[in-house]
């Protein structure tokens, strides 16, 4: 015999439409793990490192503890998880910040991935357990200073010279540039686009972090030069060849920042509830007035149509059929009703929505630069437009 449940909404992670019981157990218990850990180890410093520009490299080996970093890999010690369980990893930590999913997107989704299905046994077997661990980190470089829409157009090149590699160019905008010990660097060869691993120490590479942010604040963004670094064979990719390369890593990452989202738009909700249960204006507390309702049900909408898109595309991402325009469609949908979101949150909690000490303002802020990064909403407003038209109109 079941009962009905009613919608769960006053919890940390709203579940209007009983997402919880279309998880496996694992599913449930990864989630609920990183929930407990943003909880415990995010939550109470991150407004503080959010302020003062600082990314908090302390929670990293507990991450990699966890096992958060390659998660959907099975071989070179990564957990083997679903592509739901995760999804929900990332929308737990975008619960507590931006900042800390990028991180993990950027070492899971551009880094562990393009190594693993690009890269040569040697490459797989040196970096990928110890990136698992994250006593290697990695950041990816396709962006460049004239341009990140349009990256066939790189300017970054790669000449032959003897059996190595002289690469020369400049990439800009990149997540965890300065703290990375190897940068996967998209280059343009006589053959087209290839992807070469450019380590820490070789000579001629240079990072610098860009400062004066008022987005993602808690997370290296940085720039890297190339000048006349010499690389070996043995540092390209072997198997990525052409543009379609760098673009595969970015669906990756696209897939995860669908439900990263979420846990930003959770948050603000969480926020916005919890104030209007307790602002009493005009005699009653906020949430009896209709406006507020209306309000707080839009966000609820809102995330929930993101979760159930999400969910969908993880499973279609299991099954392996997931085209790339259709995270296309979710990371564009999802990231619009994410700021829409932490935008009222942020009014409704009237000039206290303004301080840093709440999260709404933090995560609007964050999200304008989740909204630009990984494919602008426009590219993907006009890959989804490519589908329906058959017309590539960028
Ligand atoms: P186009 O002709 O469309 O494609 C070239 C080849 O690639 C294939 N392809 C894809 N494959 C997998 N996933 C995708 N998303 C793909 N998109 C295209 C395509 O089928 C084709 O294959 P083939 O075999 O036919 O050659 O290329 P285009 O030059 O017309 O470009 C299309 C466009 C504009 C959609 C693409 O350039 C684009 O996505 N631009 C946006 C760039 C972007 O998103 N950059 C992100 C940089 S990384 C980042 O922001 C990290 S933030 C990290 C964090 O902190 O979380
Ligand atoms: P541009 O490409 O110059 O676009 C400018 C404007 O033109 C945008 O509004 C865009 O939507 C619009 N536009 C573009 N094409 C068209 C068109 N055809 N028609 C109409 N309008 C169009 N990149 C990496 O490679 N690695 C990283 O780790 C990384 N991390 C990042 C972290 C942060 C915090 C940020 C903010 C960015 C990061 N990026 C990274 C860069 C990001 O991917 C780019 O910012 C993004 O792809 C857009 O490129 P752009 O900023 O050069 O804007």
């Amino acid at each position: 015999m079941h009962m009905n449940k009613a919608p769960a909404v006053d919890c940390f992670v709203p579940d209007f439409m009983n997402i919880h019981e279309m998880l496996s157990e694992e599913e449930r218990q990864v989630q609920a793990t990183v929930a407990r850990w943003v909880d415990e180890r995010v939550l109470p410093i991150i407004a503080d490192c959010f302020e003062h520009e600082r990314f908090p490299t302390e929670l990293v080996p507990e991450m990699a503890e966890m096992g958060l970093f390659g998660p959907t890999f099975h071989d070179y010690g990564c957990a083997g998880l679903s592509n739901i369980a995760y999804g929900l990893i990332m929308q737990e930590l975008e619960r507590g910040d931006s900042g800390i999913r990028s991180f993990a997107s950027v070492q899971s989704g551009l880094v562990m991935f393009p190594i693993h299905k690009y890269g040569s046994d040697e490459q797989k077997k040196r970096w990928l357990p110890e990136m698992a661990k994250a006593t290697k980190i990695g950041c990816f470089g396709l962006t460049e200073p004239d341009g990140g829409s349009d990256p066939g157009a790189m300017k970054t090149i790669a000449r032959k010279s003897g059996g190595d590699w002289i690469l020369n160019g400049a990439k800009m905008w990149i997540t965890n540039g300065t703290l990375a010990d190897v940068a996967v660097v998209w280059a343009m060869t006589d053959d087209g686009v290839r992807g070469f691993l450019v380590e820490k120490n070789m000579p001629g590479y240079t990072t610098r972090d860009i400062s004066r942010k008022f987005s993602l604040r808690a997370s290296h963004t940085s720039e890297l030069f190339f000048d006349n670094v010499r690389v070996p064979e043995s540092s390209r990719l072997p198997l990525a060849e052409g543009l379609g390369g760098p673009l595969s890593c970015l669906t990756q990452a696209r897939y995860g920042i669908t439900w990263g989202v979420i846990g930003a738009a959770m948050a603000c909700y969480r926020e916005a509830r919890t104030f209007a249960e307790q602002r009493i204006l005009f005699g009653k507390p906020l949430i009896h007035k209709q406006i507020v309702q209306q309000r707080l049900a839009e966000m609820i909408r809102g995330i929930t149509t993101s979760q159930l898109m999400s969910l969908q595309l993880g499973k279609i991402k299991d099954l392996d059929i997931m085209h790339h325009a259709q995270v296309s469609l979710v990371k564009w949908h999802n990231c619009r009703t994410a700021m829409d979101i932490a935008r009222d949150a942020r009014d409704l909690l009237g000039a206290g929505g303004i301080s840093v000490e709440c999260c709404p303002v933090r995560h609007m802020l964050n999200l304008e630069s989740v909204i630009t990064y990984e494919g602008t909403e426009t590219i993907h407003q006009l890959v989804v437009g490519r589908e329906l038209s058959g017309v590539a109109a960028f």
